[in-house]
């Protein structure tokens, strides 16, 4: 394939209602798609960076400068054999792999088309189904909380997570488990703790948790090892694992037992295949994390889960939780068993809307090859 164009544009999207984690509130999206023509194909991607640097470091606007002046110039004309090989281009770039996530992952989508594949096939997936559960943000008390979950058991969500903070914590997950005894149900804190705060955590241990998602710092997969050792429940790591080797680490320290993957946080498919396998190999189980995503977002995140290790119900819902219109169409739809129905059109398997993604685009850069002598 030869990139012969790259359109880079920020969407101004609004959530249906806000999202609260440990580290804030989001209502406003600034969504950045990508759009490359290769050999006359289209691939789409999605940079999942949030707004602030308070999940990692990358914002909307540090994705937008490292792919346009770092990203791009190394590929526009280039021609590769396969999306897998973009990554030997940008490897001189450290970090940044939400930014690489969204140029790579447009790259196998065109990849998919040109051979005629969904994209769950080309990346090796198995599923023609995916079992879903549901992220749920922070709430004022335990009673809207336990409304809020009802509603989504309803919809037919496989498992149910809810973000804590402290002072938002055991009262909440206490409240939730007494109305719904056998769900299951984990916690994400997005790094809210720290290691001195382990007697407050091991209190979760009595409800049966499936998992406690990142509760300490950010960057620290040892201190997880620590409290590890120290509590009954499951830990998963989430912020901490940007590629295979954080894995490795990470289960040979015994610093959790499930691994969560995000496409953005790890740097494209290329890379969470290759979390997926390490993971796979050491009996980790795996599930796909979410950003908020658009329909492209969620799209790519459909076709990775359909992976055999990721065993775990994701946090990979429908569009109409999030969005009044998404941006793909069909929208993704979750059934009344709580699964989504893999796509089998080449390549994500969705259209993309572009009438809609025009109207939201609120900033728009595009870079041309040069048409080739003799071409
Ligand atoms: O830690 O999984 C997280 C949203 C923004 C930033 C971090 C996270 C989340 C979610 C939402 O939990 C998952 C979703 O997109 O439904
Ligand atoms: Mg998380």
């Amino acid at each position: 394939m030869r990139i012969e164009s790259i359109t880079l544009r920020e969407l101004e999207m609004r959530l249906k209602s806000p999202f609260e984690t440990s580290f804030g509130v989001t209502q406003k999206r600034r969504i950045l798609l990508v759009e490359v023509i290769a050999d006359g194909v289209t691939g789409w991607g999605e940079v999942t960076a949030g707004e602030a640097p308070f999940y990692n470091y990358e914002t909307t606007d540090t994705a937008w400068h490292i792919i346009s002046d770092f990203i791009t110039p190394r590929l526009i004309g280039k021609d590769f054999r396969a999306a897998a090989e973009m990554e030997s281009l940008v490897s001189g770039i450290r970090g940044h792999q939400m930014a690489k996530a969204g140029v790579e992952n447009a790259l196998w989508d065109i990849e998919a088309q040109q051979k005629n594949l969904p994209l769950s096939k080309l990346l090796g997936g198995r599923r023609s189904e995916i079992a879903c559960g549901v992220s749920l943000g922070i709430r004022e008390s335990p009673e809207l909380l336990v409304e809020k979950v009802a509603g989504e058991l309803s919809q037919g969500y496989q498992r149910i997570k809810l973000k804590i903070k402290p002072g938002k914590d055991i009262d909440f997950v206490a409240a939730v488990r007494k109305q719904f005894p056998t769900i299951a149900l984990s916690v994400d804190a997005n790094s809210a703790y720290t290691l001195g705060d382990r007697d407050h955590l091991r209190r979760l241990d009595e409800f049966g948790l499936l998992m406690i998602e990142q509760p300490l710092p950010w960057d620290d997969i040892y201190v997880h090892a620590k409290l590890q050792k120290q509590i009954e429940t499951a830990i998963c790591l989430d912020e901490c694992i940007n590629h295979s080797q954080h894995a490795e680490a990470a289960i040979e320290l015994g610093a959790c037992r499930i691994i969560n993957v995000k496409l953005g946080r790890v740097g494209g498919h290329t890379e969470a295949r290759r979390v997926h396998d390490v993971c796979e190999k050491h009996s980790i189980p795996v599930w796909c994390g979410g950003m908020l995503e658009s329909g492209v977002g969620r799209a790519h995140n459909v076709a990775m889960s359909t992976l055999a290790n990721f065993t775990l119900p994701g946090d990979v819902s429908a569009s109409q939780r999030y969005w009044a219109n998404d941006i793909i169409e069909p929208e993704v739809v979750v059934t009344r068993q709580g699964t989504i129905r893999v796509p089998d059109a080449p390549g994500i398997g969705y259209t993309v809307r572009r009438e809609l993604v025009e109207q939201l685009t609120v900033k728009k850069k595009h870079w041309k090859a040069e048409v080739m002598v003799g071409a």
